[in-house]
């Protein structure tokens, strides 16, 4: 039987149809969909990460791991999102401009649309007056921002500026991302931060006032 370090191993190595294969077989296993993520998948984006790192791979093999990885999300979506629920709340998010990464930002869009939230998702590379004109548009009750690269937290903190600035009533901005931080979120004024896309479903029933 297929093993979690077996597809962490495929997505690492950029395998898209064994990281498709695996995924498939773990699930007909009876593996939790959240686990095939947290403990399969994203592990093996981490090893790529750290291959980058030491110069032993570089963006091509990025790249194709990503889309491995996104081929799997794909498969899983589904079976993290609940069906049927009418939405409570509607939430806009996006990665900070000049930011290309959206891994993580989708996987938090997922798990949103999983709680009960209506996701408008606006992509990458998105400028402070986009997700401005977003929330208007949409009136929505959260705003998240991701951001994977130090070179556009000035960016995310840029966007929260101006969102706090917009007087959207009502609109919470949370923030996340691997070199994202609590204590950034605090000095940029966001009213929350996740480390993770389960704790960013935690944040945004919390920041709802949901207690359950
Ligand atoms: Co890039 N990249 N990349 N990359 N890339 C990183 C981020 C890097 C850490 C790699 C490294 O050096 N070890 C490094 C950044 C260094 C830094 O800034 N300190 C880096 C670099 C340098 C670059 C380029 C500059 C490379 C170059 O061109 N020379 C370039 C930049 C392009 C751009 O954005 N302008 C670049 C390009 C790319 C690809 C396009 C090839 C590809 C992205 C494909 C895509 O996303 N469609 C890519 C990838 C795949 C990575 C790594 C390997 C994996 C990222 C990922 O998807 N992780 C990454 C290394 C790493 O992260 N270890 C790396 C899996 C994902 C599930 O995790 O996104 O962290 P993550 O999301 C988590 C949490 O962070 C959190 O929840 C998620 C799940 O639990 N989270 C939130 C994320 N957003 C959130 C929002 C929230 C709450 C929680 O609320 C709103």
């Amino acid at each position: 039987m297929a093993a979690l370090s077996d597809l962490t191993a495929a997505v690492a190595a950029g395998q898209r149809p064994e990281t498709i294969r695996l995924t498939q077989e773990l699930l007909a296993a009876g593996t939790l969909p959240q686990d095939v993520v947290e403990r399969g998948l994203v592990p093996g984006m981490a090893i790529v990460g750290e291959r980058f790192r030491r110069n032993e791979i570089f963006v091509p093999e990025m790249l194709i791991a990503a889309r491995a990885m996104k081929e799997a999300l794909k498969i899983l979506e589904p079976l993290l999102v609940a069906a049927g629920i009418q939405p409570k709340y509607t939430a806009v998010i996006g990665t900070a401009q000049g930011d290309l990464h959206d891994i993580g930002k989708n996987l938090v869009a997922i798990l949103w649309r999983g709680a009960n939230f209506k996701v408008i998702d606006l992509g990458t590379n998105v400028s402070a007056e986009r997700y401005i004109a977003a929330a208007r548009e949409h009136q929505a009750h959260l705003v998240g921002i991701s951001a994977l690269l130090t070179t556009t937290m000035p960016a995310m903190k840029e966007a929260v500026i101006a969102l706090k600035a917009a007087g959207l009533t009502g609109t919470k901005v949370v923030i996340g991302g691997a070199p994202v931080t609590q204590d950034f979120a605090n000095e940029i004024g966001a009213d929350g931060f996740a480390p993770d896309a389960g704790t960013a479903v935690e944040l945004a029933r919390r920041l709802m006032g949901e207690t359950t």
